[in-house]
């Protein structure tokens, strides 16, 4: 027989596809086809595409491509996450400029991309480490200063000794730098923010268009409870010899009664200006000890608890009690009001704070458990209030707001909601990044860049040493970067030297790809209003949070500010599972990676695409060492074969309603059970009836009316349009060898015909008393109670059973129905 080389076929059509260019989106206004628009995660350019890109790319491909059969106009583009820390230790490393690095495995992954037969508009490739994108991250920051949503603020920060660079909350990993693994230490520092915090309520509400399955349910419950939002009240105390009363954050007001001490974080200012005289040393100690710690240990229950006290009193606003300030860890700085009241009752943490320095413990919640202060067991449950005056009696939900009320009568509290969100912290002190637009002058302070002097250009005369990490940014080295003009007054002023977190970059670029070449904004409004928002996201799990979090904040912004009309970027989004190998991730140490270039060489791009997609939902893991590329070749090549075989025996154009009936319905249903299964996002169940399909016509072909049957052309043609979404190279070739000119891969889908999608009956006989006394047609997938109600339901069956008591009924579906009589 007739076999196909890939490699050669790879290539003839990878040549084909470059000069033709099927796969780019029209911007024709005249072009009124649906619009379809399919984003994958940018790539990461480190090293060569590896096996999870193969994933990620194949499963998002299908979508794309099968947009382009059905006829819709496709914008499916392609990046590069080309800043970051990376390419900037490469370069340190090898004693270069990052953009060596960056571009050349930029290069080496675009090839690989074509390789991989991947359906993108090439023309609107982007790179966010050009100077015309980041020009765009600057311009952007400049309109955030604008509406006060860029800022700078002194704070404490995670800080990386190793990387000698800030860290966001989020790049903290169990104390953890999330790239280098040094455990991070806090520090204070003054630095630029985005203040997300801004649209915390906003990235929630609107969270219910993602909802009913357009995002997966996990990531919805990442994102919620990232933002973290409590609903509780602000409650003030006084303190003795203070003038400023002190705010608490609580979601359990109804236990103000059993507050018996109060505790402020140990490191915020609020701790120091506290401290009694002769208290300080003893204070000024611990924190220095709280200041080695993460915010992971500090909340850790497991922990023992740490604390000292300040020697003040604060005033429990609705008893008057004098109760004790204390400086502690366990109460972050960040949060709330840095301050809270203790209820050890019902606190477990504060609980053993109190046990452990046998501070007071009073009930206000009768649970019916047993007493916190002997069990050691805070009581969190349901009750009724006690020792709590006028809310004696109530239950919690009653209680609740009840002490709202009264501590608004008195001017001492009010509800409250509260965000575990922060702000975004945007500057880092590394080199590869987009530079901080603004201008430092001593006269006029900050000073934006004006936008006809963007982009603010990296300098390119610093590589190797010049960038190793120092504390403060390279750029603060480079004095003839460094020292300008101050916009304003023209007086001599200093660049800001910070970068922006890399995130920002992949926080609109999707914006970008409608309009990439654009030098006079950052996308064409009306460009984004055409293809916007995405309709289908595809990407890794490992960015439930963060990247997500953040794109979705900048469509919120540029809503406001009237540059895009949706409030979400992504409307459906597709988390891919990850490739493993004998059960485990892949990794160099435990030796099981598995080379992507290999594989390809091995077996052919199709032959590897297919065995990604065959492999389960695409949700779910793969382990390379339970699937068989060589099978899905094998496959590949009996597909060919047919395809070859049908247009050796016949031409294009032939009517197919002559053909064999019992093939053109399998090729009819098969069609069918494809397009559902892809309109269902269930890949591998297509690609099983695609198999299907296949034997059907081999059989047909070898032991049926032959491959000149205009059948057999027909269902060869459907193996050419399905495959093309997941093997596409061999489904060109078998196209053309089926006598077809041009590329299968756009607007060749098919509709079933329904006709041919009614199943045949089939006979069924039923017996009374072991004696054949009906035959019933019924559909082949009659269910048993079906097929039992149509045999008790027929006339000649009743007569037989004459009256007499039905004992037993077996009922052998569809075929047949044995009734026992009495
Ligand atoms: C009194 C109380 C009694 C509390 C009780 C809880 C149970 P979420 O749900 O996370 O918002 N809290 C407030 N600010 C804090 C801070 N800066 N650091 C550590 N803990 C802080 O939690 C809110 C609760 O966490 C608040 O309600 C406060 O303790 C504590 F039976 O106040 B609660
Ligand atoms: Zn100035």
């Amino acid at each position: 027989g007739d076999t196909y080389d890939a490699r050669a076929v790879q290539e003839k059509w990878q040549a084909r596809w470059a000069e033709q260019n099927p796969f780019a989106a029209s911007e024709d206004p005249a072009d009124d086809r649906p619009r379809r628009y399919v984003v994958d995660m940018f790539a990461y350019p480190s090293g060569d595409l590896h096996m999870g890109h193969a994933e990620a790319f194949a499963i998002g491909d299908v979508i794309a491509r099968y947009a382009f059969q059905r006829g819709e106009n496709v914008l499916h583009p392609i990046g590069w996450d080309s800043f970051g820390l990376p390419a900037e230790n490469a370069a340190i490393k090898h004693n270069t400029h990052p953009a060596e690095w960056t571009y050349a495995n930029i290069e080496t992954q675009a090839e690989s991309f074509r390789r991989y037969g991947i359906a993108v508009d090439w023309s609107r490739r982007l790179h966010t480490s050009d100077p015309e994108y980041y020009k765009w991250n600057q311009w952007l920051f400049l309109r955030f200063f604008e509406r006060g949503l860029a800022y700078r603020k002194d704070g404490l920060v995670n800080w990386c000794p190793k990387d000698q660079t800030v860290l966001a909350n989020e790049q903290v990993v169990q104390g953890r730098c999330e790239r280098c693994g040094t455990e991070v230490v806090r520090r204070s520092l003054n630095q630029w923010y985005y203040r997300i915090t801004a649209y915390a309520d906003r990235l929630l509400d609107d969270m219910d268009q993602l909802e009913n399955g357009n995002w997966p349910d996990d990531v919805l419950t990442m994102q919620r409870n990232w933002i973290g939002r409590s609903h509780g009240a602000d409650v003030r105390f006084a303190i003795e010899g203070r003038e400023e009363p002190v705010s608490v954050f609580t979601t359990r007001p109804d236990t103000l009664y059993g507050a018996t001490f109060f505790v402020v974080a140990a490191d915020a200012p609020l701790a120091d200006e506290l401290c009694a005289d002769d208290h300080r040393a003893e204070f000024e100690a611990y924190r220095e000890q709280v200041a080695k710690l993460s915010d992971i240990e500090r909340q850790s229950t497991e922990r023992p608890k740490t604390g000292v006290f300040l020697g003040r009193y604060a005033i429990n606003p609705v008893n008057g009690e004098r109760i004790p300030v204390w400086a502690a860890d366990y109460v972050l700085a960040d949060y709330g009001h840095g301050a809270i009241m203790a209820v050890p009752a019902h606190d477990q943490r504060d609980l053993d704070f109190a046990l452990k320095f046998g501070l007071k413990v009073r009930e206000v919640v009768d649970t019916g458990e047993p007493s916190p202060a002997e069990s050691g067991v805070a009581t969190a449950g349901e009750g009724r209030l006690m020792n709590s005056g006028p809310l004696d009696g109530l239950s919690k939900s009653e209680a609740i707001p009840r002490i709202i009320e009264i501590l608004g009568e008195r001017g001492t509290g009010s509800a409250a909601v509260n965000y575990r969100l922060r702000d975004w912290l945007l500057s880092r002190q590394r080199f590869w990044g987009t530079p901080i637009p603004i201008v430092h002058c001593p006269d006029c302070g900050e000073v934006p860049v004006p936008d006809d002097q963007l982009p603010v250009k990296l300098p390119d005369n610093l590589k190797g040493a010049d960038l190793a990490p120092k504390g403060v940014s390279p750029l603060a080295a480079a004095a003839d970067w460094v020292n300008t003009e101050c916009p304003k007054c023209g007086g001599a002023a200093k660049r800001d030297t910070d970068t922006m977190d890399t995130f920002v970059d992949s926080s609109w670029y999707f914006l970008r790809y409608c309009s990439p070449g654009d030098d006079s904004a950052p996308f064409d409004i009306d460009k984004v209003a055409k293809w916007g928002p995405v309709d289908q996201y595809i990407g890794g799990k490992e960015h439930a949070t963060l990247h997500l979090m953040y794109a979705r904040f900048f469509v919120k912004v540029l809503y406001d500010m009237g540059m895009v009309g949706f409030t979400e970027p992504f409307r459906r989004l597709l988390n891919q599972g990850q490739v493993i190998n004998q059960g485990k991730a892949m990794s160099k140490s435990l030796g099981n990676g598995v080379d992507l270039g290999e594989e390809i060489d091995k077996y052919g791009v199709d032959a590897v695409r297919l065995t990604m997609i065959f492999a389960g939902p695409p949700e779910d893991d793969i382990d390379w060492a339970d699937v068989s590329p060589a099978a899905s070749l094998k496959f590949l090549n009996r597909a060919y074969r047919v395809m070859a075989e049908a247009g050796a025996a016949s031409a294009p154009g032939a009517d197919p309603a002559s053909g064999d009936l019992a093939l053109r319905k399998a090729t009819h249903q098969a069609l069918d059970k494809i397009t559902a299964a892809v309109d269902a996002q269930r890949f591998n169940v297509a690609v099983a009836r695609i198999m299907e399909l296949v034997t059907a016509a081999r059989k047909a072909i070898d032991s049926g009316p032959g491959a000149a049957d205009p059948a057999v052309r027909e269902a060869a043609e459907v193996v050419a349009i399905t495959l093309a979404l997941f093997a596409p190279y061999v489904a060109e070739e078998g196209w053309e060898r089926l006598g077809h000119t041009g590329s299968v891969s756009v607007g060749n889908w098919r509709r079933p015909d329904p006709a041919l999608l009614t199943q045949e009956s089939v006979t069924c006989v039923v017996q009374v008393a072991s004696k054949v006394r009906d035959k019933l047609e019924v559909a082949p997938d009659v269910s048993a109670e079906e097929l039992e109600r149509l045999a008790l339901a027929s006339e000649k069956v009743q007569a037989f059973i004459d009256g007499r008591e039905v004992r037993r009924i077996v009922v052998r579906a569809p075929k047949l129905v044995n009734i026992v009589v009495g």
